[in-house]
C-alpha cells in the first residue's frame, strides 16, 4: 500500500473539483484530485452553457478566465416564447447592468484542466474503488486503487465534488442526512449541431406540445432541447424528427429562421430537484451536484457548484491562512441558503414552461396568464432577471 499526504483531498474532477483545486493552489494550499474517469471522458460530457457573473468572477480569481472572456458570448437578455410570439426580458436593464456569459462547461473544464496541468498539480485519473475513511476524526484519509496498486491519501479535509452518483454523499451515515427530492415526469432531449443559432439570445418556449429551448455554444454551434417523455430512447429520435418537433413548438417566424444540420451529440437528461442536508460532516464537505441537483431550466447547476466552491475555498483559506474555523462552521448553512433559492427558481421556471402529463385546460390557462403577466410587469420581469443572473453570494 503506497501512502501519500496532502492538505485537501478532492474527489471528482468535474467543474467543482477542478475549480476548488485551482483556488486552493493559488492560496498555497496543497490538494490532490481523485477522478474515476479519464480526462477525455470528463471533457466529452455536454452539459451547461450559461455562466452567472459570480461564476465568471471565480474563474477569473482562479486565473483561468482569459479564453472565456475572448470566446464567451455575453448576453444581456433572454427571450420567452409563448402564444406564437417571442418576448424579451432585458437582464441588463432589470438588474442594474448584470448579464450572463455563454461558455460551454466543456470549455471551462478544458481551461481548468490546462491550468492544473501547467502548475503540475496532482490529478489521479482512473482512480478506482475510492473510499472515504475517518472523516469524523481529525485524521481522515481516502483509499483508492490506481494502475492495479492500492494507495492511501492522508489529509486534513475531504471535498466531495463527485457529482450526484458519487461515493462521498453515499459514505455519510443515512441517519445523518436529510434528503429532499422531486423527480419530474419528463426529460430533455438535447441536440448539439454545427449550425448558427436561430437567435442571438436564448429562447425558452412554452407550447402545448411541450417545452423547448434554443441555446448555443458559439456563433456557429447551437444547442437545442425539447421536452420529451421519460420512456423515449435517443435512438428513436432521428435528426429530422427532432428538428420537426422543435419547429412545431416555436413561433412561426423563429421556426422559419431555424437552420438545421446533422447532430453532433444527442442525449436525454431526466429532470430532478434534490438537496441533501447538511453539506458538511466533520472533515467531509460536499459541493456541487454531490449535494444538490436542479432541473436545468434555470441554468443553475454549474453556477451552484461554483458558489459552493466559493464558500469552501474561503473556508479552507480562513483555516490555513487566518487560523479561523468560522468559514468551516458556516459552510453548510451559507451554501444551503443560496442553494434553496436556486432550487425554488429552477422548480418555478420548470413549472411555468413545461407541459405536465395530465395537465388540464385550466393549468394551461394559468401558465399563459403568468407568462403574460411576466412579460408585461416590470416587477415580475425584475424577479426573473435577478434570479437568472444569480443571487449574491454574500448577502
Ligand atoms: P460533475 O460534473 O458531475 O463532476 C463530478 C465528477 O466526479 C467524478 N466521480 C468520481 N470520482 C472518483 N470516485 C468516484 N466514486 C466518483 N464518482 C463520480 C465524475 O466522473 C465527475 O467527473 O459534478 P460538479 O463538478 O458538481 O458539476 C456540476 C455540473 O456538472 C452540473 O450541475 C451542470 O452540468 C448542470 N447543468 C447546467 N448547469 C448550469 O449552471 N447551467 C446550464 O446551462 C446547465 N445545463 C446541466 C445543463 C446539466 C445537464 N445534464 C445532462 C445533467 C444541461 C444538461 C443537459
Ligand atoms: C445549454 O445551453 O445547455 C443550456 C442553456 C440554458 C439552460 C439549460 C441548458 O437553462
Amino acid at each position: 500500500m503506497a501512502e501519500h499526504r496532502t492538505q485537501v483531498a478532492i474527489i471528482g474532477a468535474g467543474p467543482a473539483g477542478l475549480l476548488l483545486g485551482q483556488l486552493l493552489h493559488r492560496a498555497g494550499i496543497a490538494n490532490v484530485i481523485l477522478e474515476r474517469q479519464d480526462g477525455a471522458y470528463v471533457l466529452n460530457r455536454i452539459r451547461a452553457g450559461v455562466l452567472e457573473p459570480i461564476t465568471v468572477d471565480l474563474l477569473d480569481a482562479a486565473g483561468v478566465g482569459q479564453r472565456m472572456h475572448r470566446e464567451g458570448l455575453v448576453h444581456t437578455g433572454i427571450e420567452l416564447c409563448f402564444g406564437g410570439a417571442r418576448h424579451r426580458i432585458d437582464l441588463h436593464q432589470s438588474t442594474g447592468g448584470k448579464d450572463v456569459t455563454i461558455y460551454g462547461q466543456t470549455e471551462l473544464t478544458r481551461d481548468l484542466m490546462g491550468a492544473r496541468a501547467a502548475a503540475s498539480l496532482s490529478t489521479i485519473y482512473q482512480a478506482h474503488d475510492v473510499a472515504l475513511h475517518d472523516f469524523d476524526s481529525a485524521t481522515p484519509s481516502v483509499s483508492y486503487t490506481h494502475d492495479g496498486q492500492q494507495h492511501v491519501l492522508r489529509c486534513d479535509f475531504i471535498a466531495g465534488c463527485d457529482g450526484f452518483h458519487g461515493v462521498s454523499r453515499a459514505s455519510v451515515p443515512q441517519a445523518a442526512l436529510s434528503v429532499y427530492e422531486k423527480v419530474y415526469p419528463f426529460g430533455w432531449l438535447g441536440v448539439l449541431s454545427e449550425t448558427p443559432p436561430v437567435a442571438h439570445e436564448l429562447i425558452y418556449t412554452n407550447h402545448a406540445r411541450g417545452f423547448a429551448l434554443c441555446s448555443m455554444r458559439s456563433n456557429t454551434r447551437s444547442r437545442y432541447y425539447v421536452q420529451c417523455s421519460l420512456q423515449d430512447k435517443v435512438e428513436q429520435w432521428s435528426d429530422d424528427a427532432f428538428w420537426d418537433e422543435l419547429r412545431a413548438r416555436l413561433d412561426p417566424a423563429t421556426a422559419e429562421a431555424l437552420i438545421t444540420g446533422p447532430s453532433i451529440e444527442k442525449s436525454i437528461a431526466p429532470l430532478r430537484s434534490f438537496v441533501a442536508e447538511p453539506m458538511r460532516f466533520g472533515q467531509l464537505f460536499l459541493a456541487g451536484d454531490a449535494a444538490h441537483i436542479v432541473p436545468p431550466t434555470g441554468a443553475k447547476g454549474l453556477n451552484l457548484a461554483a458558489s459552493d466552491v466559493h464558500y469552501l475555498s474561503r473556508a479552507f483559506i480562513d483555516y490555513y491562512l487566518e487560523k479561523s474555523n468560522a468559514g468551516i462552521r458556516h459552510y453548510s448553512e451559507a451554501c444551503l441558503r443560496r442553494v434553496w433559492k436556486a432550487e425554488r427558481f429552477s422548480w418555478w421556471f420548470t413549472s411555468l414552461t413545461h407541459h405536465f402529463p395530465g395537465q388540464g385546460a385550466i393549468d394551461a390557462k394559468l401558465q399563459a396568464a403568468e407568462l403574460d403577466y411576466l412579460v408585461h410587469s416590470d416587477a415580475a420581469r425584475s424577479v426573473v432577471a435577478e434570479n437568472y443572473v444569480g443571487l449574491p453570494v454574500d448577502d
